[in-house]
């Protein structure tokens, strides 16, 4: 093979293949047969891993089967496995790849699949992302409740229909807010970017029933869901959307975000997993 071939760029591949194969590799690496939970890492959440048990494996995602180091800084290419206190083992997701690097919505979900193949039964989302209601502020956590996917793709392939009624779980929102009664929620609509949107863009994400804008997460829960997992979203709400806020976007203002909630947030997060 050569180095820059990816098993997931062969189209007669099947991913759930390769997944089972990572999961393997997982298993193999961290010493730990099955996982329980998994946590996909987004911008300004990364912190929450130490917070969560005693990390007893750390992988570069290079490591693993199918997985590519992140394109971005800010985002960390390794998966951990972590021992809560209360016995639950937890995938952590440090490598997401975003459709937006172009390489498909096999290599997107990926990481999904795989935490799935390890026996994860519950999946959380999480991403930094833009804010549309008024009321939020930079630094904000937020609990998906819900989402529109806007890329025109679908991680899944032929003719698999599948249902997406609380995709999001209600169940798992409430466990969040048992932790944080105030954390407010809403529909994050998955645009491509990787440029941020319009002013106008952002205006028909409200007025087809949007709350947060993002570039992650839809086809991931897409995929969680496929794969029989139940799903909890968060949104870190690093800047308001294009035209909500009246300055412009920058990728800087959106880590500097991250990194002053990074403490507030990774701590609720936390909490909330230490529960699940
Ligand atoms: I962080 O305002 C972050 N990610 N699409 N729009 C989109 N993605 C984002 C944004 C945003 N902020």
């Amino acid at each position: 093979m050569r180095d820059d071939s990816h098993p997931l760029d062969d189209p007669s591949a099947d991913p759930f293949e390769v997944a089972a194969t990572a999961a393997a590799d997982i298993a193999r690496l961290t010493g730990v047969p099955q996982h329980d939970i998994a946590l996909t890492l987004g911008s300004g959440w990364s912190k929450a891993a130490e917070l969560i048990g005693e990390t007893t494996a750390t992988l570069d995602a290079t490591e693993v089967t199918g997985f590519s180091k992140p394109a971005l800084a800010g985002h960390v290419g390794s998966l951990r496995s972590i021992l809560t206190p209360k016995g639950k083992r937890v995938l952590v997701i440090g490598a997401r790849t975003h459709y937006y690097e172009g390489h498909g919505t096999r290599r997107v979900v990926h990481s999904v699949r795989t935490a799935a193949a390890t026996g994860v039964k519950t999946m959380v989302l999480t991403n930094g992302a833009g804010g549309i209601k008024p009321t939020w502020k930079p630094g904000q956590p937020v609990l998906i409740s819900d989402h529109i996917n806007l890329t025109a793709d679908s991680p899944l392939e032929g003719a698999t229909f599948v249902d997406l009624t609380d995709l999001y779980s209600t169940r798992l929102r409430d466990v969040a807010r048992s932790i944080d009664p105030t954390l407010d929620e809403g529909v994050y609509c998955q645009f491509r970017g990787p440029h941020y949107e319009t002013p106008a863009e952002v205006q028909m994400a409200k007025a087809i029933g949007g709350h947060i804008v993002g570039m992650s997460t839809a086809l991931e829960a897409i995929a969680a869901r496929q794969a029989g997992m139940e799903i909890l979203g968060f949104s870190l709400i690093t800047n308001l959307a294009a035209g909500i806020q009246t300055t412009p976007l920058s990728h800087q203002e959106v880590l500097e975000a991250g990194r002053d909630a990074e403490p507030v947030i990774s701590d609720l997060l936390a909490r909330v997993i230490g529960v699940l």
